[in-house]
């Protein structure tokens, strides 16, 4: 992850001496720093924040310091950052003895305008030297059972700015800038910790190779302590945060700090255990990164992401011309691995029958001898190929869907139509061990099919279709079915507008259906550019009423895709939006569970004619991929988390 620590007083200290306006002193066995200047600790924001001069929407801030010794209503600020200009306070943390203040800009909006304090529990003991503050999101105030109190607080209920600027502003260590506030305590720590909940415009931080967060010129310098401090205020010797991986915890390393920036977790050594001080360690999407051009032949529709046992990950693409792809995940990225013979390829589908490997593709035109037909491949293991295993006669095929029922293996094809016919059969084949062929078993009525999805809740089976065009309308019922002795029953059916995918999901023990609605059509209907933006539902299975109710509509354009993925603990789905009626040069967009809101859009990616999204995670982590159906060119991101 890049967000690190970045130590504030290391960056305002020269590493080998102190400068005119510092003077370190010893404070109960350890070293701080004493200003008497308030220029005399500053440095440029754009120093610690390279890449990006966005502050952190959350973090945390660790302050070792000997608290002065102020009357009541006095105030000293612990550091600053300050724009240019007269006076323009961007945020700083201030000191007074009964409270800490966290000053945000005044005027950045909602509860920022007024300051955020607390009460500061290191008063009681004015003395000591050290104060543990960590302020992420919201207002908490949480002090870890831990034998020495370091105080943390944790601001959990008022956003922080979200694009708070610090271009061209200044940290100053220990003042404003001015003499007017200047801290007379000792400072000896100063680390910010960048945060947790960090949205797109949360560019990274830098790297810092900080493991130890004490300015090297207060580590050099220790003395030996003075009558024995260090056995009378143990864990007021050095605050220690640790990174990496999980380091020991015994008598040696108590009340000492390991910051665990993989899952962006803080924990204090307590007992010999580590326990976590921020609620909220887990992994969680942070923002999207584009990981991979990969240029294909030509324009992609579907793109189906499997493994081989011993042979790697893989990727098909079904490309529009006369070629599809195959290509392998080889040193971080994918690379061409085999090419197969396609017919306006539309999607394939990777499936297993014990150990035997599959790989279906739907075509959608019929070959140079007007011969229409979809193939199913198989993997050699010898040749590490796929190759022709069975053609299956098929009309305009759009996809392939692999199940297995009792025990039995099947493969449903969605024939979009037959000539001008749309209101044609699809079929289901099911596998015959003896033949080790595909057979027809059922067929089933359906018009312009687009997708099908097959799921399972409890001891049930179901497939639903998603039904695009009869021939006049877009405005169709896509239907779902249930497996009662030996087929697929009527189950549900649901109103769709040109429906080309449909999604299931599980949260918990909540089961989820979205439909991608990509047109509004009716012959009768005047063609309108808008019938493209039209609402795409996600539906829920009302258990006790054994049926699906709409759960929400969400705003798409021309979706051809739904995906469902997870990171952490946090849901997501993304769609592929493909066009507006004026451009295919339209954002796809990420939505967040959220639980009683539902999806909520956290994350906008420019797409061109976007198709289809697929997820994958490799041991480096979590990415997307998508085709563009109109330009040669899928996309793979990665999906950045800390
Ligand atoms: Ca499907
Ligand atoms: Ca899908
Ligand atoms: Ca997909």
């Amino acid at each position: 992850t890049d967000l690190r620590p970045l130590d504030i007083l290391a960056e305002a200290v020269p590493p080998n001496g102190a400068e005119s306006g510092i003077s370190v002193t010893r404070v109960q066995g350890a070293l701080g720093l004493q200003l008497s200047s308030p220029h005399a600790m500053s440095f440029p924001a754009s120093r610690i924040f390279v890449r990006c001069d966005l502050f952190p929407e959350e973090f945390s801030i660790v302050v070792t310091l000997k608290a002065p010794p102020l009357p009541p209503k006095k105030n000293e600020y612990l550091f600053t950052v300050v724009a240019e200009g007269p006076d323009a306070l961007l945020l700083g943390l201030r000191y007074s003895p009964t409270r800490l203040h966290f000053l945000p800009q005044p005027g950045l909006g909602g509860a920022w305008q007024t300051r955020v304090s607390f009460h500061s529990p290191p008063v009681a003991r004015p003395a000591r030297h050290r104060s543990v503050l960590f302020y992420t999101n919201g207002l908490h105030c949480r002090s870890p059972a831990a034998k020495p109190p370091p105080t943390v607080f944790r601001t959990a209920d008022v956003p922080f700015p979200a694009a708070l600027s610090v271009q061209g502003a200044r940290f100053f260590i220990g003042s404003r800038r001015r003499t007017k506030g200047l801290f007379t305590g000792l400072v000896r720590q100063l680390v910010l910790l960048p945060g947790s909940d960090a949205t797109p415009r949360l560019c990274p931080c830098r790297n810092a190779e900080l493991v130890l967060s004490i300015p090297p010129i207060l580590q050099g310098l220790t003395g030996k302590p003075e009558d024995n401090e260090v056995l009378k205020y143990p864990y007021e010797t050095d605050m220690k945060v640790t990174l990496g991986s999980r380091p020991p915890c015994t008598k040696v390393e108590d009340a000492q700090f390991w910051f665990d920036a993989g899952q962006r977790g803080l924990y204090l050594c307590v007992g010999s255990e580590w326990v976590s001080v921020l609620a909220e360690a887990k992994e969680r999407l942070d923002y999207v990164e584009e990981h991979q051009r990969l240029f294909t032949r030509s324009e992609t529709l579907g793109i189906e992401v499997f493994v081989i046992p011993e042979a790697g990950l893989f990727i098909a693409t079904a490309n529009r011309k006369a070629t599809s792809a195959i290509y392998k995940w080889t040193d971080g990225k994918f690379a061409s691995y085999q090419s197969i013979r396609t017919h306006q390829a539309q999607s394939w589908r990777h499936f297993t029958i014990g150990k035997k490997i599959f790989l279906a593709v739907a075509n959608f035109d019929p070959n140079e001898k007007g011969q229409e037909f979809s193939v199913i491949y198989k993997w050699s293991p010898r040749k590490l190929r796929f190759t022709p295993y069975q053609r299956v006669a098929t009309h305009s095929a759009r996809d392939w869907e692999a199940f297995e029922v009792a025990g039995e293996h099947f493969l449903a094809v969605a024939n979009h139509r037959e000539g001008d016919n749309h209101n044609i059969d699809s079929v289901i084949y099911k596998w015959n061990p003896r033949t080790r062929l595909f057979e027809a078993n059922q067929t089933i009525a359906t018009s312009g099919a687009y997708d099908w999805e097959f799921f399972t809740v409890g001891p049930y089976s179901f497939l639903v279709v998603a039904n695009a065009f009869n021939g006049t309308s877009t405005k169709v019922h896509s239907h779902l079915y249930v497996w009662l002795v030996g087929s697929f029953r009527l189950f549900q059916s649901f109103l769709t507008f040109g429906a080309a995918d449909w999604e299931v999901f599980h949260i918990g023990d909540r089961i989820f259906l979205a439909v991608a609605n990509s047109h509004s059509y009716d012959v009768e209907m005047q063609v309108q550019n808008d019938s493209y933006v039209i609402n795409s539902v996600i539906y829920e299975l009302n258990v006790t009423a054994q049926t699906f109710v709409k759960f929400q509509e969400i705003p798409t354009c021309s979706a051809l895709d739904w995906e469902f993925f997870s990171v952490g603990e946090d849901y997501f789905l993304v769609v592929a939006n493909s066009f507006d009626g004026n451009t295919f040069s339209v954002n796809s967009i990420i939505y967040r569970w959220q639980g009683y809101e539902g999806f909520v859009a956290v994350h906008s990616l420019p797409t061109f004619g976007c198709r289809d999204w697929e997820t994958f995670r490799t041991t480096a982590g979590s990415y997307l991929v998508y085709s563009s159906a109109k330009e040669p060119l899928s996309r793979v991101l990665k999906l950045r988390t800390g």
